[in-house]
């Protein structure tokens, strides 16, 4: 078995019991073979990007400990999403849960399945305010997180109380 890496794994949801799905994402992450959430974030209300008319999300990182490579975390995370209801349709459209792979270790990846670190990771809001809550110093293409959030308009991005 691989020695186990650090990786980052992005949590969405804007359909249904929005909490509910956040909720059963982190337990599943925790259940994940060789895989443990060693910090989760708060969880943010978040106004969509993409096609208007959707509800706000709900958006929140965990951090993880893993022996999984990023191909078979990726799968185990398609699955979580699929066991949760989610159904593909328009891209950006709304969604039960959503799961993005942000960062796993320092692999980079370019191939038709997976893309890492994940394109949409250094200007979205939305995922930079949980990063920042379990890794404020984690580097992003010569950027530290921290630096990235402070630099991004966070108007549409609220921490909820737990
Ligand atoms: N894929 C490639 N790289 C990765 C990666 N690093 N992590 C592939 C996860 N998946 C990756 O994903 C399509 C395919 O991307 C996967 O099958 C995998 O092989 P998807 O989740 O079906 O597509 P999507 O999410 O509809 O599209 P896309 O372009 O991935 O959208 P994003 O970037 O995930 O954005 N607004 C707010 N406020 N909060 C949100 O969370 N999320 C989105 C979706 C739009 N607007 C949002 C939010
Ligand atoms: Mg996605």
């Amino acid at each position: 078995m691989p020695a186990p890496v650090t990786a980052y794994v992005a949590l969405g949801s804007n359909l249904d019991d929005r909490r509910a799905h956040l909720e059963a994402a982190f337990a599943a992450l925790d259940a994940l073979p060789d895989t443990r959430v060693e910090a989760r974030s708060a969880i943010y209300e978040t106004a969509p990007l993409g096609p208007a008319g959707q509800q706000d999300y709900l958006n929140a990182v965990a951090r993880l400990s893993t022996a999984l490579t990023p191909h078979a975390l990726l799968d185990a995370l398609l699955a979580i999403e699929r066991a949760r209801g989610r159904v593909r349709a328009e891209r950006w459209g709304p969604r039960t849960l959503d799961l993005d792979l942000l960062v796993h270790g320092d692999a980079v990846v370019r191939d038709d399945r997976l893309t890492l670190p994940h394109p949409g990771l250094p200007d979205r809001a939305f995922v930079l305010a949980p990063l920042h809550d379990v890794a404020p110093g984690l580097v992003l293409d010569g950027r530290t997180v921290a630096d990235r959030l402070g630099s991004l308009d966070r108007s549409g991005v609220r921490r909820l109380a737990r």
